[in-house]
């Protein structure tokens, strides 16, 4: 199994890539979540991503390119992974198809969580109470959806048109959209 989830922020992609992983057993590899780790261990890939991730504006390709590269060729993503939140822009789209040529592998496909704009808001900035990331500032947010309009939307149309895509409904309760994540998991292993 290899997936790819995409989706707005706050469209629930960490939420929702942890419970598939759970269930098929795979690796979630989330270019946030390492960004984030590597801004902790002050490593110099997190001093670079840092100033980026702060804006709401992307990694630079290139390194963020070469870090799932890296986390792709580990053993445990020989069975299958789950990316989430990459690819974001066309270029990562073309890396990646160069990645899974190079490992001799296909992708299972792509789910995008289609999910209400102003709830997206509503969640990013409830996790802000409550963890205090420093991009979830109301100005931060409103800078990542529209990176994600500009940059990352178009994606679907090019997943689509290789017949790979499948749009889930992403609103309402995380076990109910986890439900619907299943289903259509079900649909692209077909
Ligand atoms: P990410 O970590 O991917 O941040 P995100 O888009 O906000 O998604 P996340 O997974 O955290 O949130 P989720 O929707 O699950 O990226 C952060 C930054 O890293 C980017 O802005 C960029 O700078 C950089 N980056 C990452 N990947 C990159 C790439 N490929 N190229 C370049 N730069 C990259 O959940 C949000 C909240 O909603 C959570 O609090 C959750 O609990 C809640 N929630 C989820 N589902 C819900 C539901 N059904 N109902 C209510 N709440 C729900």
């Amino acid at each position: 199994m290899r997936l790819i989830l995409m989706g707005p922020p706050g469209a629930g992609k960490g939420t929702q890539a942890a419970a598939v992983c759970q269930r098929y057993g795979i690796p979630a590899v989330s270019t946030g979540d390492i960004f984030r780790a590597s801004v902790s261990a002050g490593t110099p890939l997190g001093v670079e991503a840092r100033t980026y991730m702060n804006a709401g504006e992307y990694v630079p390709d290139d390194l963020t390119n070469a870090m799932v590269r890296e986390r792709l060729a580990q053993p445990d993503c020989r069975r299958g992974f789950l990316l989430d939140g990459y690819p974001r822009t066309l270029e990562q789209v073309k890396e990646l198809d160069r990645m899974l040529a190079d490992l001799s592998v296909r992708l299972t496909g792509v789910i995008v969580l289609d999910t209400d704009p102003d709830a997206l808001v509503q969640r990013l900035l409830a996790r802000a109470r409550a963890e205090g990331r420093a991009d979830d500032t109301e100005d931060v947010i409103r800078r990542r959806q529209e990176v994600y309009a500009e940059q990352t939307a178009p994606l679907a149309s090019e997943y689509a048109a290789r017949g790979v895509l499948v749009s889930v409904n992403g609103n309402g309760r995380v076990d109910h959209v986890t439900d619907r994540v299943r289903t259509a998991i079900a649909q692209l292993s077909r």
